[in-house]
């Protein structure tokens, strides 16, 4: 019979190293993935990336919905659920398979997206930690790197802003007091850069970084 909810993914051969990245909005995400993608493949390692919410089809039209600022009617918890639709369809979709296929898997934002967001940001506590558990079916990131700088400097680079970009300067804030309490809690698995650097100084971090947390990782990938 299949198996639902949370662990369907973790009977998988794992092979991937899993790595998100998080952070607020133009806080570098984007160059920190391309940097990745060029330094991992040029050490020879096979890498798939992701975004969320998006990647899969099913996946692009509720990020579509998710950040159309008419969509000023939609609730928090459909908000929510919207996220954690996204999510399942990209993993049972592609990133479960992923994870048993290649060296690296890295997603542009992940589970922890939805709990500071949704949870801390939103207000919708508990249940989202819950339901994201839940949904993720299973799959964990090694690595999470967070970015972190102060979101007036995100929010000047972003043009036209989006329905989640819109909202006020106060829910930037609290996004950066989650990820920042989020780490704390799990000092293991989630590592903050600092991001007010330069582009090099916040390469050289997430690269130090990778490399310590795969010394102390049992799974030792090694390239092709
Ligand atoms: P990107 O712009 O980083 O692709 O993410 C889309 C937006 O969705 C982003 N908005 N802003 N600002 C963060 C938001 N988001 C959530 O609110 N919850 C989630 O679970 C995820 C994955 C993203």
């Amino acid at each position: 019979m299949e198996q639902h909810g949370e662990g369907k993914f973790n009977k998988m051969a794992k092979k991937a190293f899993f790595i998100t990245i998080e952070g607020l909005e133009g806080s570098g995400k984007s160059s920190v993935i391309n940097f990745l993608k060029n330094s991992l493949e040029t050490d020879g390692f096979s890498v798939r990336f992701f975004r969320e919410p998006g990647s899969t089809y099913i996946g692009e039209k509720i990020r579509e919905i998710l950040l159309d600022r008419r969509n000023k009617e939609l609730s928090k918890h459909t908000e929510l659920l919207l996220y954690l639709a996204a999510r399942t369809q990209m993993i049972e979709e592609m990133l479960g398979n992923s994870l048993s296929k290649y060296d690296f898997v890295v997603c542009d934002r992940f589970f922890d997206s939805t709990i500071v967001y949704q949870g801390y940001a939103l207000g919708l506590g508990a249940i989202v930690e819950k339901a994201v558990k839940l949904f993720a079916l299973g799959v964990n990131p090694d690595l999470t790197l967070v970015l972190d700088a102060p979101p007036e400097d995100g929010l000047k680079r972003v043009g036209i802003k989006d329905r989640i970009e819109s909202r006020p300067l106060e829910f930037h804030k609290k996004l950066r007091r989650g990820y920042l309490q989020l780490a704390k809690k799990n000092p293991r698995r989630i590592k903050v850069i600092d991001a007010r650097g330069s582009l090099e100084d916040i390469y050289a971090q997430a690269e130090k970084i990778i490399k310590q947390k795969m010394k102390s990782s049992k799974k030792r990938n090694k390239p092709r």
